[in-house]
């Protein structure tokens, strides 16, 4: 077994960690990652050599590779993600709770001997600007080598980390194994108040990276709690005008309702610009200007394959040319990789799916890529990745956008009247489900904040914490709620979306500016019809007005569910979102009569 004694590593809480990790696990040896391009190199070539990376035509993709999962083992499994605290109301009614001494028992006993004729690797890494104080180091320890290099994407990893951790005790420590795949001996255990994740079972994305929404979300949300600030599943993104002035707007939604696409968009409207910061995790602080202010911890991007085209998003597809980690797409005879809505196939062309099954269009009895079927990528490959990515103090946010896919109800966007109303907008959010979980997809569900399957604490808590953070702003953003996914009484989508959502941004940006005016509406403010620039577009007026509509009755309807909803947080419910609540029932009830 690889003797610690040997490696750089000096600090001794991480020593001792990966000394009694090991004897429990029992590798056969372990291997502490620098980030390099030799240990990239070797780590590709063992895992071509084992068939658990397929390499992709160089000349299309250098340095790019498919990885297929196991079959069973290929979203994020919310049932079996627990969060371990002293007490059970400290985690609330919305994430499963397990006490330390039963994840003992039930979770760290499968660890025992995982590892035996595995490589143990210990992964460094760093969440944030290299320069940033508002940077944290975690390592992963794990039996995957695709984990490795996922993480070598996803974050700044190895050298930069233990840099930056020297002999600090105050890191995320990550235990992951792949253990036996199986679904019944699945488990991700979060524990807030040690720092520790465990997870064993599954070597997807969200379940295995335990940087992304374990460390990043869960408990860095909890350590935001903390210590006054907001760790949220949001894109940032810059937006620059005609006259060159550049706002940045943090938008979160649920996984798989296009957070990648607004992140980088390409503005269909001329003289606009869009930068990405982030396409999914963002930590914002108060700063002494009285702004919020917001860094992407992560430096790569895990998008959705399938729906990715030149067309939906040209971005994306540039940035995937080389340096890419493919999960579960479908590969083509010419060792390039395909999914559903890239691009036009032969009916008769024969690929392999994402299980590595035989495929043609004409007899497909299903998708060729898997539709939670993924890239990994580093965000500065992409044409249009921000020059502020690795800014140390981060982006100053003017306006918070939250959205759903709602089929109705939910009009294009709206504007909250203040901070405390965009909080109740933000925690009352609902959206229908999607393929990045398990379980059945299109079933709405509230998603306060799209932090639902990723808050580390009771979400009653943390709308308090909401409120409390915008306390101290003597700047906040302006709230908003979009809903680019709204249906026509054909069922067909009202709103073509992808670049012609830069049209709601511009009058968004335009609120924050105070250059227009909107109209008053129960639930918030809406724009004037002639509010969306619609110039260059060949879209009917009476398109818009059914886009925009508020539905009274639906909307007291609503007002039923969500009151349902946050009756779940009992005395854990702030009353500001009680106060909210009376109000826009008041207002509704107004506009009926
Ligand atoms: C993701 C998710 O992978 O939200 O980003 O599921
Ligand atoms: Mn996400």
């Amino acid at each position: 077994m690889f003797s610690l004694a040997e490696s750089s590593l000096s600090n001794p809480s991480l020593r001792a960690w990966i000394r009694a990790t090991a004897e429990h696990t029992r590798p056969s040896n372990i291997r502490v990652c620098d980030g390099s391009e030799n240990e990239r190199a070797a780590i590709e070539r063992d895992m071509v050599g084992a068939g658990a990376l397929v390499e992709l035509d160089p000349k299309l993709h250098p340095r790019s590779f498919l990885h297929r999962s196991d079959p069973t083992d290929v979203a994020r499994t919310e049932h079996l993600t627990f969060i371990s605290t002293k007490h059970e109301e400290d985690v609330g009614p919305t994430n499963n709770w397990m006490s330390r001494q039963d994840a003992e028992k039930r979770v760290w006993s499968l660890f025992a001997g995982c590892m035996h004729g595995r490589t143990m690797y210990v992964v460094p890494y760093l969440m944030g600007p290299v320069d940033s104080p508002h940077s944290r180091v975690g390592v992963e320890i794990t039996d995957s080598p695709y984990v490795v290099l996922s993480l070598r994407i996803m974050t700044r990893m190895g050298k930069e980390a233990l840099a930056r951790l020297r002999n600090s005790e105050g890191f995320v420590r990550g235990t992951h194994s792949l253990g036996d795949l199986s679904p019944e001996r699945r488990f991700v255990v979060h524990f807030p108040d040690t720092l520790e994740i465990w997870s064993i079972g599954s070597g997807y994305g969200g379940n295995a990276l335990l940087s992304k929404k374990c460390h990043s979300l869960r408990i860095a949300s909890v350590q935001a709690k903390k210590e006054g600030w907001l760790a949220e599943h949001m894109l940032i993104l810059g937006l620059t005008n005609p006259l060159g002035e550049t706002h940045y707007v943090a938008a979160a939604f649920p996984s798989a309702c296009g957070k990648t696409n607004l992140a980088m968009l390409v503005p269909n409207l001329p003289g606009w610009k869009v930068d990405t910061v982030g396409d999914d995790i963002c930590w914002m602080y108060p700063g002494e200007d009285g702004r919020l202010w917001a860094i992407n911890p992560e430096n790569g991007m895990f998008g959705v394959a399938p729906g990715t085209s030149l067309k939906t998003n040209p971005n994306a597809m540039r940035s995937l040319t080389h340096d890419v980690i493919f999960t579960n797409v479908a590969l083509r005879a010419n060792r390039n990789v395909w999914w559903e809505g890239m691009s036009k196939v032969d009916d008769h062309e024969v690929m392999q799916d994402w299980r590595g099954d035989t495929w043609t269009k004409s007899d497909a009895q299903a998708p060729a890529a898997h539709p939670n079927s993924r890239f990994t990528v580093p965000l500065a490959q992409c044409p249009s990745a921000s020059d502020s990515f690795n800014a140390g103090s981060g982006v100053p946010i003017s306006a918070i956008i939250f959205g759903g896919r709602r089929a109705k109800l939910a009009p294009l966007v709206y504007e909250a009247r203040n901070w405390q109303h965009g909080v109740y907008v933000g925690a009352t959010m609902v959206s229908e489900t999607t393929a990045a979980a398990t379980g059945a997809v299109g079933i709405p569900r509230n998603d306060p904040m799209a932090m639902l399957p990723f808050c580390g604490y009771n979400m009653g808590d943390y709308f308090a914490h909401w409120l409390a953070v915008g306390q101290q702003l003597r700047h906040p953003p302006k709230i908003f709620h979009v809903n680019w996914f709204r249906t026509g009484n054909d069922g067909r989508f009202l709103w073509p979306g992808f670049g012609d959502n830069v049209r709601v941004l511009k009058w968004i940006l335009e609120r924050v500016d105070g250059a227009v005016t909107a109209r008053e509406a129960p639930i918030g403010l809406l724009p004037h019809t002639d509010g969306i620039d619609l110039s260059g577009m060949d879209f009917p007026e009476e398109r818009l007005f059914e886009l925009l509509a508020v539905d009274g009755s639906a909307w007291m309807q609503e007002a039923g569910r969500t009151l349902e909803f946050l009756g779940r947080f009992g005395n854990r419910l702030p009353h500001g979102l009680l106060t909210e609540l009376r109000s826009l029932l008041n207002r509704l009830q107004l506009s009926l009569h």
